[in-house]
């Protein structure tokens, strides 16, 4: 529904406005939040940045689960970083849809009832140790991959949150790589987990860069408004390419059979997701799903009091300074 209103209204754009404002795009300018822009435009960043933020929300979910269980107090502190940086990622993120009119409350109800999605990934549960490092390695690893190339995207509050967010992701990726090896060279039964984690959290993995690029609705206009820089699918091939050889140097098996080097593409050759799969749990019906949604809606309301608390004391200062005048 949220979609249908964005084309909707992309329509009721004044032609003239409309050529203005795409050859600004194809000049490479960048938009600014008080610029003219069409409501298309603007309402499918609020979808993908408000996503993303939200993602960035949910996504300390999984990990946050195992802070308490590290194996040891450097993996504890480095986790514990790990999930602080992913809330920030998060505030920098609902900063940028702020500047496009929504607030970070309207979003947030956004995500609490539904109408709102976030990345598939994080409704699919974390078992054991060896899913964090496969989490910070896989997810993260994707993530970098889809994000890199959103530094340059049209809107310029989205492109600075984005070189921001990209350095920290970098370490992310690492640090996970670095406990995935440290299984992955560990005893038979450590090796056997890691295995098992990239078994389990490879095509979701997959899916996080979306639905191929014949059922993706939104990448031809996306990309002609240079919010997206890249189809689904070519950012999907550059992750699988870089990510095989990685695993081969851990010593563990990427669980697709049909996966393999080709020379004339230059590229590998995989098994795609499962879509039905990805479709269903992007409607609600993943392993995870409505534990997530449950936790976020109660850490909503648990936190009322203190949204209440600070609107109220902002109001009285603002009226005391009204008085003043
Ligand atoms: N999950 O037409 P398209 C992170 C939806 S990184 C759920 O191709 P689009 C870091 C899509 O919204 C993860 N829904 O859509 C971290 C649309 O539905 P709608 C977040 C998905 O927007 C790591 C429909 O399918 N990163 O969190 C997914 O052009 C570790 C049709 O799809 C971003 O959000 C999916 N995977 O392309 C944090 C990056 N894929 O809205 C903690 C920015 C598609 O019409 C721990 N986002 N859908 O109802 C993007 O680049 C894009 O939005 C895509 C989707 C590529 C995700």
């Amino acid at each position: 529904m949220y979609a249908q209103m964005i084309k909707s209204e992309a329509t009721q754009d004044d032609p003239e406005k409309l050529a203005a404002f795409q050859a600004r795009i194809d000049a490479g300018e960048k938009i600014e939040p008080k610029d003219w822009m069409p409501e298309g435009y603007r309402k499918t960043l609020i979808r993908q940045i408000g996503q993303h933020a939200h993602s960035e929300i949910v996504g300390q979910l999984p990990e946050g689960n195992w802070i308490t269980r590290a194996p040891t107090l450097e993996r504890k502190a480095i986790l514990l970083a790990k999930v602080q940086d992913e809330a920030g990622h998060g505030l920098y993120l609902y900063c940028a849809a702020e500047t496009l009119g929504v607030s970070r409350d309207e979003i947030t109800e956004m995500l609490l009832d539904g109408r709102m999605k976030y990345s598939s990934i994080f409704n699919y549960p974390t078992l054991n140790w060896a899913d964090i490092g496969a989490v910070g390695w896989l997810v993260d690893g994707a993530a970098i991959m889809n994000q890199v190339p959103l530094q340059r995207t049209s809107f310029g509050p989205y492109s600075r949150a984005m070189i921001r967010i990209c350095k920290e992701e970098s370490f992310h990726q690492r640090q996970g790589y670095d406990a995935i090896r440290k299984m992955a060279e560990g005893t038979p039964e450590q090796k056997k987990m890691a295995q098992d984690a990239l078994n389990r959290l490879w095509y979701p993995s997959l899916m996080m860069f979306g639905p191929s690029d014949k059922d993706s609705v939104h990448s031809a206009q996306s990309m002609a408004w240079k919010i997206k820089m890249n189809t689904n699918d070519e950012l999907r091939q550059k992750f699988v390419d870089q990510t095989v050889p990685q695993a081969e140097y851990l010593g563990l098996t990427v669980p697709d059979p049909d996966l393999k080097w080709n020379e004339e593409r230059g590229h590998y050759d995989y098994t795609d997701p499962d879509w039905s799969e990805f479709f269903d749990v992007i409607k609600g019906n993943g392993p995870c799903n409505v534990d997530r949604l449950a936790a976020r809606n109660k850490a909503w309301d648990d936190g009322k009091w203190v949204r209440d608390g600070l609107l109220a004391h902002a109001r009285k200062k603002a009226a005391r300074k009204h008085a003043a005048e």
